[in-house]
């Protein structure tokens, strides 16, 4: 039976097919990377952010990294996804609640369009990181919400629709620091205020690769097959923390759920953009964008903390491998 797909088609995604003879079910485009060092004259760079089609072009919510090393929102958009142009200034999120806008950094965001409306998700600072949220329908007013969670939470990813009447996230509890565990949680809110009915999804461990710790990519991605989620693996070696991708699939009704799981990653730091910058093995998946005609795929990841990546995959193909190589 032929997978389908519940989005809407993106008919410029980025894409360029795989090479010949590639044996893996993700490739890399051969200019990475997107985005280099110094995008913005006060930017290390920019990394791990959120890219969603609009009005026939693509914006994006995007981690940026200052010379202080604190890491801020800024807006940018691009015609084809490749050349982007960033607003110099951070994002000024509305809000009246002085303790809502409380925002010490921001970092990792993400993005998920939900009827008219599209949802910031991202690490927020407030008293230790915790989830943020924010809305926009035009890039041009952001109206930030009630943090999701209590402190200490990274890596909070909505769900494209409402499942059992309730928005829902997933999330992944952590601590102050650089966390040296973690697993993800599922939520579900009447109204994005109030999160609750939370679930156990899926654990660290079964293999070295995912060892330490794991984290929701982007958006889960609506398919025949359940819902598919790209998300980060880390492992720990004599040298630090090493983050790779893998793929999991979700019951469509029950998210925590998971029906199938890769054993192995899917993607892991391989690239000199991705084992050299200012953390060395990294590549973090933080968007998925998916044309539903076509089932192509183009994964926006994050490298060594420094550089935004393009990868692509197809769909049926990262779905088969993901049933064909899972353990659970
Ligand atoms: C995590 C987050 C990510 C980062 C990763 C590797 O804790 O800060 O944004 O990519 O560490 O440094």
């Amino acid at each position: 039976m032929p997978i389908t797909i519940h989005s809407d088609p993106i008919p410029n995604i980025p894409w360029q097919p795989k090479p010949a003879g590639c044996p893996d079910v993700v490739w890399r485009y051969d200019k990475n990377p997107v985005i280099d060092r110094r995008p913005l004259p006060q930017a290390t760079g920019i990394y791990n952010s959120a890219v969603v089609p609009f009005e026939g072009k693509f914006v994006g919510v995007f981690r940026t990294e200052y010379k202080n090393r604190m890491p801020h929102l800024h807006f940018g958009r691009s015609g084809d996804g490749l050349q982007w142009q960033f607003d110099s200034k951070e994002i000024e999120f509305q809000c009246d609640d002085p303790e809502i806008k409380r925002q010490e950094y921001g970092y990792d965001p993400r993005l998920t369009r939900i009827g008219d409306t599209y949802y910031i998700t991202w690490c927020n600072g407030y008293h230790g990181p915790t989830i943020g949220m924010a809305r926009t329908r035009d890039f041009k007013t952001f109206e930030q919400l009630e943090n999701a969670f209590l402190p200490y939470n990274r890596n909070g990813v909505l769900f494209p629709r409402k499942i059992n009447g309730n928005y829902a996230m997933l999330s992944r509890p952590s601590d102050t620091g650089h966390t040296p565990f973690g697993d993800i949680f599922y939520s579900e809110s009447p109204d994005l205020t109030f999160w609750g009915k939370h679930r156990h999804v899926m654990s660290k461990g079964l293999s070295w690769w995912q060892d330490k710790k794991i984290g929701a990519g982007p958006s889960p991605i609506e398919t025949s097959e359940g819902w598919l989620l790209f998300y980060h693996g880390v492992l720990e070696s004599c040298n630090g923390f090493v983050y790779s991708t893998g793929a999991a699939l979700l019951d469509l009704d029950e998210p925590w759920k998971v029906l199938y799981r890769t054993n192995q990653a899917i993607l892991m730091p391989e690239a000199p953009y991705e084992t050299t910058g200012l953390v060395p093995n990294v590549v973090f998946p933080a968007t998925a964008l998916v044309d539903s005609a076509t089932g192509r795929i183009a994964l926006y990841c994050g490298a060594a903390d420094t550089f935004t990546t393009l990868a692509f995959c197809d769909a049926d193909e990262v779905i088969a491998f993901t049933k064909e190589n899972s353990q659970v």
